[in-house]
């Protein structure tokens, strides 16, 4: 670790004892001692090529977002991300080439949860995601940075898979051909987001892209979705991206990383009360092919995000944070039963989408 953590925070003028904090696969992230608290995070360089770029979207939506919720007569500084700036009036404080670090406010008497523990959570979850794009609607959407390059083009994601496949540099293959096997057999799932958004059937919007059920804040009191966290995706993206990756992380009945594979499945409950929720806030702009695919992109996003855990196995662990040897590799195969298991249950699927938007 090229810095010192203790010496960072001086840069942003406040108290100085951190520890580290959460479950993200991603950001350094610290939390600081006595209230007022804060949440120091190191930003990945590695999975974020250009952080300064990260750190002015972020900005952006913050500000707009602060006026949107004032002006529905919200809580600006629990509702949404509050940036702390630097001594010097910076969004981040830049240690060295690779270590850039920024600071929000920790929002008290909130919690964020890996799994939901009942449905109602989950919807309230699904309201938080979709009120978070119904207020980015009118967002330029041209003044955002793209802060990873083609972060879910499928189609993309499955090409650096078979170039992972090709090189093996961990010699990790053998290990593995069953669950290429299984990824080879989905190659056509991948494209039908990305042909939809090429076709016009499927609007690009502003979308959090990274809808994973601890990137929600849910009031402690009243267990209500509070704050969207985690905005260094935010990109023009599909609604699909947000709505499948969602269920992926918080319809599976076991944790992400689960080795024992007859736990996980989708839960349909949990799938019916994320859609609820997500509807509700938002089925007034769905297109038709939105709607046809809503179900699908469950599969295409748990199915994407596999690839992307077994290339990073095949790749040497490279990018997400791994907590044990084959972690990426549990993860995948994690992932492929519950897509496994959602090609079962696609109909009755439908069956609720259907049964929603009727109403
Ligand atoms: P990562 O990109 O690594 O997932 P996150 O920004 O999601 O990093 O932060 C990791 C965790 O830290 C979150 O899941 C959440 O539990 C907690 N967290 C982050 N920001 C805040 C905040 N402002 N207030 C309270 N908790 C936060
Ligand atoms: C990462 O940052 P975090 O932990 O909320 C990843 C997501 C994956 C998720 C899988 C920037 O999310 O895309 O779906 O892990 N974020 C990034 O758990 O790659
Ligand atoms: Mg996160």
């Amino acid at each position: 670790m090229g810095y010192d953590i203790n010496d960072i925070i001086r840069h942003f003028d406040i108290e100085f004892e951190t520890s580290p904090y959460g479950n993200g696969h991603i950001n350094d992230t610290y939390i600081t001692g006595c209230k007022p608290r804060y949440i120091l995070q190191r930003i990945n360089s590695n999975v974020f090529k250009n952080p300064p770029e990260v750190m002015a979207n972020i900005a952006k939506v913050c500000d707009f977002l602060r006026e949107k919720i004032a002006a529905e007569g919200g809580d600006p500084d629990r509702e949404t991300l509050t940036l702390i700036r630097t001594v010097d009036g910076k969004e981040y404080h830049k240690e060295n080439e690779q270590d850039y670090f920024r600071v929000y406010k920790f929002i008290e008497d909130s919690i964020s949860l890996d799994s939901p523990e009942n449905t109602e959570q989950f919807y309230n979850a699904a309201r938080a995601f979709g009120k978070f794009q119904r207020l980015l609607s009118d967002f330029p959407a041209d003044k955002l940075h793209e802060t990873i390059k083609n972060f879910h083009h499928t189609p993309k994601r499955f090409e650096a898979l078979e170039e992972a496949i090709e090189k093996d540099v961990c010699g990790r293959l053998k290990d593995v051909m069953p669950e290429v096997e299984f990824a080879r057999q989905r190659r056509d799932v991948c494209s039908l987001i990305i042909d939809g958004i090429a076709d016009g059937s499927i609007p690009l919007r502003v979308t959090h892209n990274d809808t994973k059920l601890n990137n929600v804040m849910l009031d402690a009191a009243t267990g209500k979705g509070l704050c969207v966290i985690d905005l260094d995706t935010v990109m023009p993206g599909s609604l699909l991206y947000d709505f499948g990756d969602a269920l992926r992380a918080g319809a599976n009945a076991a944790a992400e990383d689960e080795t024992n594979l007859d736990l996980v499945k989708i839960d349909l409950d949990m799938f019916e009360a994320f859609a609820r929720g997500f509807c509700e806030e938002l089925a007034d702009s769905f297109t038709q092919r939105e709607i046809e695919l809503l179900p699908m992109s469950a599969i295409i996003l748990t199915f994407e995000c596999g690839i992307r855990f077994l290339t990073d196995y095949l790749s040497g662990d490279t990018y997400f944070k791994i907590h044990r040897p084959e972690h990426n590799l549990d993860r995948a195969r994690d992932q492929f039963k519950l897509v496994y298991d959602m090609e079962q249950k696609l109909d009755e699927m439908n069956a609720i989408i259907k049964k929603i938007l009727e109403k």
